[in-house]
């Protein structure tokens, strides 16, 4: 199953509420200027790796609905509607509907109580990671393990390791047997089978990378990691994280991608 191959991506312009985005370290305050920036480059970069990108319009009344990967997942095989699991996130959800309909013609969905946050998804050619997390709950997990079912994709439950957001905020796929992860992810066990790379010591948030068809988005502020990869004989494309990171947000979040 080929999981890099991407031609389409929705993003979110983010609106000036951003600033007041969900975020565990109050204390330095991201600002709209350089969060806008960060996403310009990112949709550029989209663009420039060969995606058609649907730049959804800005919402002020749902600070975080810039990161998009959250309220639902998307697959060549059709959408998934989640269920966000902060409460303050939960309307993304109904904003996204409209944008999925006009891209997918099978979207399923979750109902309450069923938390996931696309965060915690990790897709891999044999199967799907839901990671248990702060946001999504056991029933969450089941339930799209269910519908991915229906997809005719296989999923496997799995733990987040704790203080952190999402279960892709220590993990992403390099190759379709190869994963960025972070050390207490790598002793986890969770991926045995899979090659792990780990980041280096004081680099973990990089391990929140992306691949996008044949390139690997990886924040610029992380030159271990970057010659890691690069060493691994991938082409990078360094992108500046440092505003979203203060809103607990990397590469993967600010897109959906099929
Ligand atoms: C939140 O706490 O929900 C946002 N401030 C950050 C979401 C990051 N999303 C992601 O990594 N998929």
């Amino acid at each position: 199953m080929r999981v890099f191959d991407f031609t389409h991506a929705i993003v979110r312009e983010p609106g000036r509420s951003v600033v007041q985005g969900l975020r565990e370290n109050r204390e330095a305050a991201p600002s709209f200027e350089k969060i806008s920036e960060e996403h310009g480059a990112y949709v550029a970069a989209l663009r420039a790796a060969g995606l058609d990108v649907d730049v959804l319009p800005a919402l002020e009344a749902f600070p975080d609905s810039v990161f998009v990967e959250d309220p639902a997942l998307v697959l060549p095989e059709g959408a998934i509607l989640l269920h966000p699991g902060a409460p303050s996130r939960l309307g993304e959800r109904e904003e996204m509907r409209c944008a999925l309909k006009r891209h997918f013609h099978r979207v399923l969905e979750l109902q309450d109580g069923e938390d996931v946050d696309g965060g915690d998804v990790l897709v891999t050619p044999e199967t799907i990671f839901i990671g248990l997390s702060k946001r999504t709950n056991r029933a969450g997990a089941e339930a799209l393990r269910a519908k991915l079912r229906e997809l005719g994709r296989e999923a496997r439950i799995a733990e987040t390791p704790p203080a952190i957001l999402h279960f892709k905020t220590a993990s992403s796929l390099l190759r379709e047997d190869t994963v960025l992860v972070t050390k207490a992810m790598a002793e986890s066990g969770v991926f045995a089978g899979l090659k792990t790379l780990i980041t280096p010591d004081g680099e973990e948030a990089a391990a929140n990378a992306l691949r996008v068809n044949d390139t690997v988005f990886v924040g610029d502020c992380y030159p271990r990691t970057l010659d890691l990869i690069r060493k691994e004989g991938l082409n990078v494309t360094a992108l500046s994280v440092s505003e979203v990171a203060k809103l607990d947000a990397g590469l993967s979040c600010m897109s959906l991608r099929w």
